[in-house]
């Protein structure tokens, strides 16, 4: 699970933001990056593919306090939505100690959060992961749009357990701070069991 550095008292935790192409995924992170204190995240970095990108950065949210002594490091990771880059996808997608779906509300998108959602939870079950054992959050985001579905029917058809649900428009930072704060909590709640 989680790499202990004890040399500086961190605990690194890699929390990945999955969802179809375009739904939302880089803003999230950006805006993540933005509100960061300047002195405790790392820089934003890119892996540029062709045609898509992965984003990460890691930074140390001190309002979600320690475990056993440790400050907690989270490094956020965008994977890139697109079918074609399925490789990618699931390298990245190893070693997460915690997973966002980033859902795009319209309608005319649900196809691709279908597939999206079908990928996310085979390439789990291929790692291993267990649901609800792994720290998750679904994100409906673009509800400033028009032609959305309601939340209802995107968590009906969405969710994979009893996951939290969380609405957003990533453009206008809502909802952004809080989806990733419920994962975090999974992930620190479940570090804490493991250490007892
Ligand atoms: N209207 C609206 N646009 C959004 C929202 N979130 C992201 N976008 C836009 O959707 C496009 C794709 O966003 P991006 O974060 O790059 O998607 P990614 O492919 O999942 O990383 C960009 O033009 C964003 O500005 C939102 O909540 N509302
Ligand atoms: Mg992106």
């Amino acid at each position: 699970m989680s790499f202990i550095n004890y040399a500086n008292r961190e605990i690194n935790c890699k929390i990945v933001y999955c969802g179809p192409g375009l739904s939302g995924k880089t803003t999230n992170i950006t805006q993540i990056y933005r509100s960061a204190n300047p002195n405790l995240r790392g820089k934003l970095l890119t892996l540029n593919t062709e045609m898509d990108r992965t984003l990460f950065f890691d930074f140390l949210p001190l309002e979600l306090g320690k475990v056993a002594g440790f400050n907690m490091r989270f490094h956020l990771y965008t994977v890139p939505g697109q079918v074609f880059y399925e490789a990618s996808r699931r390298l990245i997608l190893k070693g997460a100690d915690g997973v966002v779906f980033v859902a795009d509300s319209r309608q005319d998108r649900m196809d691709a959060n279908y597939e999206a959602i079908r990928d996310l939870k085979e390439t789990l079950k291929e790692y291993g992961f267990s649901f609800p054992d792994l720290p998750y959050a679904l994100q409906l985001n673009k509800r400033d749009l028009e032609e959305v579905h309601t939340t209802d029917h995107l968590a009906r058809e969405l969710k994979i357990g009893d996951e939290r649900v969380f609405e957003a428009v990533a453009t206008e930072n809502k909802g952004v701070r809080e989806t990733l704060t419920e994962v975090a909590r999974e992930v620190l709640r479940k570090l804490r069991e493991e250490m007892r």
